[in-house]
């Protein structure tokens, strides 16, 4: 029972154990399609492994011994969205909420509390415990993230819904997918096509690239939700913008297109901030992409834009605040934005200054993904093969123990939104490369998010994880395997 990550507020354990086995039913109440779809999500983790062929039936009057409920019929709204309570008992399980996102949260903790083969493909032999035992658990941030920079290494929509599910796991609610940059832009807007066509036909490295389809990018969103997970899409602007300007010259000040980049450089290319072919394809492109965006957010970028003056940097800002809102999303901007003028509700993204401070002081909530802490493309120690160093190393430890409240000095606390662990692609070109820099440290940054702050100890954490390693392994995850924790066989 102890090892669930992230640790739930309040967990009580019991006496004996509930055996799931052959013929147990996965009940739902109210028998809507929403929660016959988290039911079955949660038979498809378990038929697998255990080849039980679990099915889901509306719930009746009285308990089935064996059997697992899920239910939102009188939830306790002191839950809120994402909590929920979980019973287990030697006859039932029993998971309670007030909306089915915190069902879907704690169908993770009904997986995490099972043996680790449990997360195996193919019929295992095991017995299919779960301890006896009462959890009441509910976020403490709302703003649960992770970032992937398909930009600079294009990854499919099949990679992307693989980490959409390996978020889930951990209970995290955003993913924010940085869609373009200097070197490749990858979601089709039709009105400007060549942005994905020529834009998005090359990577770091020279390679391939690749873009999402209006179709596939909607096929990822529809994964997402189904999995009460948030995408916010990020195009970024004025700067890390060399892919547009490559496939439009009248995008840039001289009208000449630069050619495709495929380096490193950070910073170099700027939109034509004085023009009004400018802000008109910066309309198409918001129009579209809101358009295809469910979820109330829209990511700008904004940072490192050192080709920029500042005030027309400034200017630029201020033009694209209300192009955003008019297509009725709630802007998000990486810190450098609080240079500019902003409207109350825009949301400020803190990586490496004091913009986010600024902004947090100004009424502005922000969204903590400091450098040195949560950036999961930094390498863990020198010795690793991947990433950059440029905010240093950041070690497992380093990684999980912090605080995002503590990071912004006098700001108010209650401006903080939440977490989001950005992983910038520049070294990273597989599906491999990705998860064997975010994992280990996402589960710690989403234990950040999730956990409260009192009983959150790297000692006590680093056995918990320790018991992750199966778990990861049963799910072939690519993790590193930190020498500072005993991994569990
Ligand atoms: C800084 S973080 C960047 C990215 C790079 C990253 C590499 C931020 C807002 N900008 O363009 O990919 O460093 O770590």
């Amino acid at each position: 029972m102890e090892n669930i990550i992230p640790k739930p507020v309040s967990l009580e354990p019991g006496n004996g154990f509930f055996t799931l086995a052959t013929g147990a039913n996965i009940n739902i109440s109210p028998g809507s399609s929403e929660l016959q779809s988290l039911g079955q999500y949660l038979a498809d983790r378990l038929n697998p492994a255990t080849g039980f062929g679990i099915n889901i039936i509306p719930a009746g009057g009285a308990l089935i011994p064996g059997d697992i409920y899920l239910s939102i019929d009188e939830g306790d709204p002191a839950l809120g969205e994402e909590g929920y309570e979980l019973t287990i008992t030697p006859e039932q399980v029993t998971l309670r909420a007030y909306q089915p996102a915190g069902l879907f949260r704690g169908v993770q903790t009904i997986r995490q509390l099972l043996p680790a083969a449990i997360e195996g493909a193919s019929p295992a032999q095991e017995l299919w415990v779960i301890p006896s035992g009462n959890i009441r658990d509910y976020p403490r941030f709302a703003w649960r993230g992770a970032m992937l920079d398909v930009s600079r290494h294009f990854f499919g929509v099949i990679d992307v819904k693989r980490y959409i599910d390996l978020l889930a796991y951990y209970r995290m609610n955003r993913l924010h997918l940085h869609l373009s940059d200097d070197q490749g832009w990858r979601i089709m807007i039709n009105a400007w096509p060549k942005l994905a066509q020529h834009g998005g036909s090359t990577e770091v490295g020279g390679g391939a690239g690749g873009y999402y389809t209006q179709t596939e990018y909607a096929d990822l969103v529809a994964y997402a939700q189904s999995r009460y997970i948030t995408i916010v899409p990020e195009i970024d602007m004025p700067s890390h913008t060399n892919a547009a300007l490559a496939s439009y010259p009248e995008l840039n000040c001289n009208d000449i297109a630069p050619a495709l980049y495929t380096g490193i450089e950070v910073g170099f290319s700027s939109l034509c901030v004085n023009k009004e072919i400018t802000y008109r394809f910066i309309e198409d492109v918001v129009k579209e992409l809101a358009a295809l965006t469910p979820g109330p957010y829209l990511h700008i970028g904004g940072d490192e834009a050192h080709s920029t003056n500042k005030s027309d940097y400034k200017r630029f800002i201020e033009r694209i605040q209300p192009i955003v809102a008019a297509h009725g999303k709630q802007m998000i901007g990486w810190e450098e934005i609080a240079q500019a003028d902003l409207v109350p509700d825009t949301i400020v993204q803190h990586w490496f200054n004091d913009g986010a401070q600024k902004a947090a002081s100004q009424g502005n909530k922000v969204i903590m993904s400091p450098a040195s802490k949560a950036y999961l493309d930094m390498k863990y120690d020198d010795s690793s093969p991947l990433g950059l160093n440029w905010a240093g190393n950041i070690n497992l430890q380093d990684g999980y123990t912090w605080d995002p409240v503590k990071i912004l000095g006098e700001a108010p606390e209650n401006a903080v939104l939440g977490v989001e662990a950005p992983l910038w692609s520049e070294t990273l070109q597989t599906v491999a490369d990705v998860e064997y820099m975010a994992f280990p440290r996402l589960p710690g940054i989403a234990e950040i998010g999730w956990s409260q702050v009192n009983g959150r100890a790297w000692d006590e954490y680093k056995l918990r994880l320790a018991a992750h390693g199966p778990r990861l392994e049963a799910m072939g995850v690519n993790f590193y395997r930190a020498p500072d924790v005993l991994w569990e066989k």
